[in-house]
C-alpha cells in the first residue's frame, strides 16, 4: 500500500509518514525541506521516497506525480496536509502577502495535488483522499479571517469531491483538528517568534501530531465500504466561546 503525504517534513505530515511506515506502507513524503526526511530514510530505507515539492507550483506538482517511480506510482492514499496559517492580525491590518500565501498553499496546493493524483485512483477503482482541514474552518475567531476561510474551503471541497467520486470507490475524508502542540504551526503563523508560539500552548495539554497521524491512519484503514466524511477533533482542554458582544461604555 502506498501513501502520498504532502508537508511530510514536519508536524502532522512527518508523524503521519512515520505512522504509515510503521504499519508497513510505502510512503511518498513530499515537502520543500527534504533534508528533514533523512531519519525516516535511515529507518525505513526503500519504503520512503522523498520528493522535493512546493505544492503551490502547479506544473511541478503535476510533474512530480507523473514521474513517480513504478514502486510508488499506484497511490492508495493521498494525504493533503501541507498548509498552515500566516499571521493573526485582524482583517483591516492583515498583510496581503500572508493572505496570498495561505490561499496558495491551503487552496491551490490542495487543488493541484488532488487533481494530479485522482485520475490514477479512479482508473484503478480504489483510493482515498484525506484532507487536513481545521476547526478554524467551522468556528470563527479573531484573526482567523483567511485561514478560517481556506479551511472552510477544505471542508466543502472534500464533500464536493465525494459527490463527484460517487461510484468510483475513491473515498474522501476531511480531518479537522484543533489545538495541537509539537508542530511548527504557530512558529510559522508568528513568523519564527518561538516565544509567541510557545505561549499558545502554555498550560494546556494540546493534541499531538501523533494523535492526528493515528486518526489519518484510522480513517484510511476502515473497510473499503466505509467512508468517514469528516472528523472534527479538539484537545479536551479546548471548547467554544460564547457570542462576543461589544457594549458602549456609559
Ligand atoms: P507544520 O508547520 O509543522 O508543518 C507544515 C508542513 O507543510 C511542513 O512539512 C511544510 O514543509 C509543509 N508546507 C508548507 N508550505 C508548503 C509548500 N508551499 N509546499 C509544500 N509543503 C509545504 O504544521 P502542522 O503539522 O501543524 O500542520 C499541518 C496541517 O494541519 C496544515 O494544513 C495546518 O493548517 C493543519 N492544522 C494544524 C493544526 C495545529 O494546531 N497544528 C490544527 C488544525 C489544522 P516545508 O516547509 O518543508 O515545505
Ligand atoms: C489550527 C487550529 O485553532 O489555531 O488550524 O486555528 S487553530
Amino acid at each position: 500500500m502506498i501513501a502520498f503525504i504532502t508537508g511530510a517534513t514536519a508536524g502532522y505530515g512527518y508523524a503521519t509518514a512515520e505512522k504509515f511506515l510503521r504499519e508497513g506502507w510505502s510512503v511518498v513524503a513530499a515537502g520543500r525541506r527534504v533534508e528533514r526526511l533523512e531519519p525516516l530514510k535511515k529507518t525505513y530505507g526503500d519504503k520512503v521516497l522523498g520528493v522535493k515539492l512546493d505544492v503551490t507550483q502547479r506544473a511541478a506538482v503535476l510533474q512530480a506525480v507523473d514521474s513517480l517511480p513504478a514502486d510508488f506510482k499506484a497511490v492508495d492514499v493521498l494525504v493533503n496536509n501541507a498548509g498552515g496559517a500566516h499571521g493573526l492580525e485582524p482583517a483591516h491590518k492583515a498583510v496581503l502577502d500572508d493572505w496570498d500565501t495561505m490561499v496558495d498553499i491551503n487552496v491551490r496546493g490542495l487543488m493541484y495535488c488532488t487533481r494530479a493524483v485522482l485520475p490514477g485512483m479512479v482508473e484503478r477503482g480504489r483510493g482515498h483522499v484525506v484532507n487536513i482541514g481545521s476547526v478554524a474552518g467551522e468556528f470563527p475567531y479573531p484573526g482567523g479571517n483567511v485561514y478560517g476561510g481556506v479551511k472552510a474551503f477544505t471542508h466543502q471541497f472534500s464533500l464536493n469531491l465525494r459527490a463527484d467520486l460517487l461510484g468510483t470507490n475513491v473515498r474522501v475524508t476531511c480531518i479537522e483538528p484543533g489545538l495541537s502542540g509539537g508542530t511548527e504551526f504557530s512558529e510559522v503563523r508568528f513568523k519564527g517568534d518561538k516565544a509567541k508560539a510557545a505561549a499558545v500552548y502554555a498550560g494546556t495539554e494540546a493534541m499531538t501530531a501523533d494523535d492526528i497521524a493515528d486518526t489519518v491512519f484510522w480513517v484510511a484503514s476502515r473497510p473499503a465500504r466505509v467512508n468517514i466524511n469528516t472528523v472534527s477533533m479538539m484537545a479536551t482542554c479546548q471548547a467554544f466561546s460564547p457570542f462576543a458582544i461589544h457594549r458602549k461604555s456609559t
